[in-house]
């Protein structure tokens, strides 16, 4: 209540202040700094520019009414920015080491993660990651604030953070998949998390089989991740995998309300072109883009958790599978056709519609999910694919179709019965109508209703709680791949380029740039920032981060001690304003030293940094956090310690000696 009175008052100054602008000029009450008007034409703006930047601006101290949730693509992290400000609020790292955070820099909570990450799939421990989607937990479809699952669009991984705390807590590297794309989505109240593989690869016992098997050895896979709901952690015990045929699965979202317990994934490549430019082959982008139509694949969720459950599954590789033949016998798997080369697969906020874009075709294509239903209980195929799949007829599933534009890719909604689809070639964003299901009155159904062009090719778009049954169409982000001339040249690797769009008049406006210089983020989710209630602003008293329960080897003050059994010496330490108690540490070399360090502050902010430099151990100890690190005293010396956070104004005289004797 109280926050939307404040939306309205700041509906109103901005209101207000707009007026004045277009009059001319805007006196009194606003601190003596001269005339707005007179400011925007001082820096060379212009009126429109200035209200832009009003409609985006969050003044200092104020909070952002949403918080962004964005991928950071080759970067392997998470960011936190501001909507509508675009003010960067913070790194989550998920698959990277990262110094800040101390994450993969010594510190044992985020080294087990890390660790845990790397499965015997791999030929080498995985050491970075190429994030995607994020997807956010939800309660009867509305994003919770409890946690966020992020794909590895490079292996079949995926990571979970904990919004209790904005730390990771597990990564996954799913058997019988290599790469990730379709996904992460969550089910509505979050029961799992889907994922799907975007190369197939083969289901053989060593992972290996000639490409002129392909058809008959290589499967794409859909994993249900099952998720423990107190905790956030999958359990692959209580996961199945679903296999697909070896298309390219691609982009894929859940079903809500109409469309609960269906779930869809594009695909393109139905062709199975596999290149060989070198051995007489063609490349593969030729090969694929052959047929007219490739398929969208519409799998029955529910009843698949039923058949797992029901024991019809095999155990591959430690996770329950159900083979493509039970898929097609139990009635979980049907395609529909989508015009080719499709891109994302996007549900609407009702339910009803599931909306796919067409890379090389002008329209987004629009099914409905009742006719869906209709069609797969009427038997109303066109035959099968060439693995037995049903294939539903095109025209019986097909609500409508809008020409938009040019390399139409993913769609986002505002919840007022409109899409939003980004447009790679033509660098726009279209509007469009949906059908009176979505609530669009008759004869304005399905219709282009507004262009807006960003810079530059857009891939991704995402519209406030746009993924939810409460989209609220308040703002549109672009992702932009492209930045060439909107920032100064600082190097030839430019910085991606999100765009802020309101979308509250009645034409969609870009109000503000935001470069993005630390990877290609490809995907975000947009929250309100009153939903993250979950949040803790200081951890308990001696909290291991990854358990959120008191660790065992907390230490409290007067009780800091060093414990030597055999070569292992053991040093129970504590930090607080400004010294680390013992701040003197001798061990002799060949010991193995294991350090607990508990942060005994309970003020926010708090943190101090623990860092051996020449043993490469850092670590952040935010207020209330053990952590411990461990390493072999193999290098003699004097080692100076260091607090690696300004925590206070004697910061710098927070140190002390690591004496390793020769
Ligand atoms: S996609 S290339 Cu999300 Cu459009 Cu991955
Ligand atoms: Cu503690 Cu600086």
């Amino acid at each position: 209540m109280r926050a939307s009175g404040r939306m309205l008052v700041a509906a109103f100054v901005v209101g207000s202040l707009i007026v004045g602008l277009v009059a001319g000029r805007l006196s009194g009450g606003l601190g003596g700094g001269g005339s707005l008007a007179t400011i925007a034409d001082a820096r060379g703006m212009t009126v429109a520019e200035a209200e832009g930047a009003l409609k985006a601006f969050t003044p200092p101290g104020k909070y952002d009414e949403y918080t962004m949730v964005s991928s950071g693509g080759q970067s392997g992290n998470l960011y936190l920015i501001g909507v509508p400000s675009m003010r960067l609020l913070k790194t989550i790292p998920v698959f990277t080491p990262e110094s800040w955070s101390g994450y993969g820099q010594g510190a044992d909570w985020s080294e087990t993660i890390l660790a845990e990450g790397s499965s015997d799939k791999q030929a080498r421990e995985l050491k970075w990651g190429d994030t995607h989607h994020p997807g956010l937990s939800e309660t009867n479809g509305e994003y919770d604030g409890r946690f966020v699952y992020i794909n590895d669009r490079a292996n079949g991984r995926i990571g979970m953070v904990d919004l209790r705390d904005f730390k990771t807590k597990q990564i996954v590297d799913l058997p019988n998949m290599q790469t990730s794309h379709g996904g992460v989505f969550v089910t509505p109240n979050t029961d799992y998390v889907h994922i799907s593989s975007m190369s197939p690869v083969p289901q053989t016992p060593d992972g290996y089989a000639p490409l002129d098997q392909y058809k008959e050895s290589y499967r794409g896979i859909s994993s249900w991740l099952s998720i423990d709901q107190g905790t956030g952690r999958i359990d692959v015990a209580r996961s199945f995998q679903i296999e697909l045929p070896p298309y390219t699965q691609d982009l894929a979202d859940a079903g809500k309300l109409a469309s609960d317990g269906f779930a869809f994934i594009g695909s393109y490549n139905t062709e199975m072109a596999i290149g060989g430019v070198s051995e007489g082959g063609e490349p593969i982008e030729k090969g694929a883009s052959a047929r007219d139509f490739d398929y969208l694949h519409i799998i029955d969720w529910k009843k698949a958790a039923e058949v797992a459950a029901a024991g019809k599954t095999e155990l591959r590789n430690g996770i329950r599978v159900i083979t493509l033949q039970t898929a097609i016998d139990e009635g979980l798997l049907y395609l529909a056709p989508e015009p080719r080369s499709p891109h994302g697969a996007d549900v609407s906020p009702d339910g009803n519609y599931i909306v796919v874009g067409g890379k090389l075709d002008p329209n987004v294509t629009i099914y409905d999910i009742e006719l869906i239903k209709k069609a797969i209980a009427d038997k109303d195929f066109d035959g099968n694919d060439e693995f037995g799949v049903p294939v539903l007829k095109f025209a019986s599933v097909m609500a409508g179709q809008v020409e938009v534009g040019l390399g139409p890719l993913h769609t986002q909604f505002d919840g007022k019965g409109n899409g939003f689809v980004s447009l790679f070639l033509d660098s726009a964003v279209s509007k469009f109508s949906l059908g009176p299901k979505a609530g669009v009155k008759a004869g304005e159904e399905f219709k282009l209703l507004d262009n807006v062009k960003v810079n530059y090719n857009i891939g991704h778009l995402a519209t406030t709680e746009g993924d939810t049954v409460a989209a609220d169409g308040r703002y549109l982000v672009a992702l932009n791949k492209w930045s060439i001339d909107r920032f100064p040249v600082i190097g030839t690797l430019k910085p991606q380029n999100f765009q802020l769009v309101d979308l509250q008049g009645d034409q969609m406006r870009v109000l503000a740039d935001m470069p993005v210089g630390f990877g290609e983020p490809h995907y975000v989710q947009i929250i309100k920032t009153s939903r993250l209630t979950s949040a803790i602003d200081v951890y308990a008293p001696g909290t291991d981060p990854l358990t959120m329960a008191a660790s065992a080897v907390a230490t409290e003050a007067g009780k800091e001690r060093v414990e030597r059994d055999g070569d292992t010496v053991h040093v129970y330490m504590t930090a607080m304003r400004s010294h680390f108690t013992p701040d003197i540490l001798r061990v002799k070399r060949g010991d193995h030293v294991v350090m607990h360090v508990t942060n005994i502050e309970q003020t926010a902010d708090a943190t101090h940094g623990f860092a051996i430099p020449a043993y490469n151990l850092q670590a952040s100890l935010d207020p209330g956090e053990v952590v411990t690190l461990e390493f072999e005293a193999d290098k003699a010396g004097s080692f100076a310690f260091y607090c690696t956070e300004f925590c206070s104004a004697l910061h710098l005289e927070m140190q002390g000696w690591l004496l390793v004797e020769p």
